[in-house]
């Protein structure tokens, strides 16, 4: 029979040391550069191998919901597909974000405040027939997809375990397909610290409450990590690993972009900003000293997830609004 396997949407992508952040954690860094990911997020794994598959089954029509880059790597695949795609977006979505998606040929609609308001537009829509739903972070398959990641490490670092891994969480998504990553070549017991920004910090409040919390209100700018209640399954690995939650505030967020920009050229989203904030805030060596994390033996794989919700104006903006400037 002949196989079904398509090519993947995403690339493989460059795993690289940085000077700077390594004198900065006081240990060897790793980055994993998912920012130059097509659409500039690791998104496109997990929604690329995700629409690979439905429209395999013979789907014709995708309804996404969206912070912004779940949305673009769904534009993106299904340009690839030649099917179309609608994309709902939150008000607050920039838009150079829209122009982007129209650009790749989705139809894009803008509501709510938060993206668990365009998420409950989307599902209505995904209702009609011929239609699916693209979930930005909450299905299997998106974990499958992400976990590719992993695999990727695992080709380049060999036998060598990584100390620990920094990852963004939003909804989960990331988080989930990295354990499921982690578990598949044996680095079960490998530490990630979970990052998020105070006021999308959904991950945190939940394993403050010991169960599921939905957040009254996203007050972080970091939109894309603005999901009010996070996945089952990221609540699960959270719990069931060695995963450490830390939550930083949005300024701190913010200057880890503008750090990591003087660094290694790179701008990325505020979101990213939170991975790269356990760097630059100090915390892996706080975490350290409490005993939380221990002097790592291997080295400090950083998750650079990336996000196209940024520009010089918009870290401009950024700033004002929160008194930095
Ligand atoms: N962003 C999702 C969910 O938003 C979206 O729709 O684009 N870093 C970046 C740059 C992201 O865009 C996201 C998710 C994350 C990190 C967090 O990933 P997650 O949701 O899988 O934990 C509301």
């Amino acid at each position: 029979m002949e196989s079904q396997q398509e090519d993947p949407f995403h690339i493989v992508t460059p795993l690289k040391e940085s000077r700077a952040l390594s004198k900065a954690a006081g240990t060897h860094v790793l980055m994993k550069l998912e920012n130059i990911q097509p659409m500039g997020s690791f998104k496109i794994r997990g929604i690329g191998h995700y629409c690979q598959k439905l429209a395999m089954k013979g789907c014709t029509r995708f309804v996404c919901s969206s912070g912004g880059n779940a949305g673009l790597a769904a534009a993106y695949a299904c340009e690839k597909l030649g099917l179309p795609a609608t994309i709902i977006v939150p008000e607050c979505t920039g838009r150079d974000i829209v122009c982007k998606l129209q650009d790749r040929g989705a139809a894009v609609q803008q509501t709510g405040k938060v993206w668990d308001d365009a998420d409950a537009h989307a599902l209505r829509l995904a209702q009609a027939p011929g239609s699916v739903y693209i979930p930005p972070f909450n299905h299997p398959l998106v974990w499958e997809g992400h976990a590719s990641l992993v695999s990727e490490l695992k080709a380049s670092l060999g036998s060598q375990e990584p100390g620990a891994f920094v990852v963004a969480v939003g909804g989960g998504g990331l988080l989930a397909g990295l354990v499921s990553g982690m578990t598949q070549v044996g680095w079960a017991d490998v530490p990630i610290i979970a990052m998020e920004t105070r006021g999308a910090h959904c991950l945190n409040a939940a394993l403050q409450a010991g169960g599921p919390v939905t957040l009254p209100d996203i007050t972080s700018i970091a939109k894309c990590l603005g999901a009010k209640t996070v996945c089952d399954r990221a609540l699960e690995c959270a719990r069931d690993r060695r995963v450490i939650s830390v939550v930083v505030d949005d300024r701190d967020a913010l200057r880890a972009v503008e750090r990591f920009l003087d660094d290694e050229f790179m701008l990325v989203e505020i979101s990213c900003g939170a991975a790269l904030a356990a760097v630059y805030s100090g915390h892996i060596q706080r975490l350290q000293e409490e005993g939380s994390l221990p002097l790592l033996l291997g080295p400090l794989v950083i998750i650079v997830c990336g996000g196209s919700a940024i520009s010089l104006s918009q870290l401009r903006d950024f700033k004002s609004q929160l008194g930095m400037d």
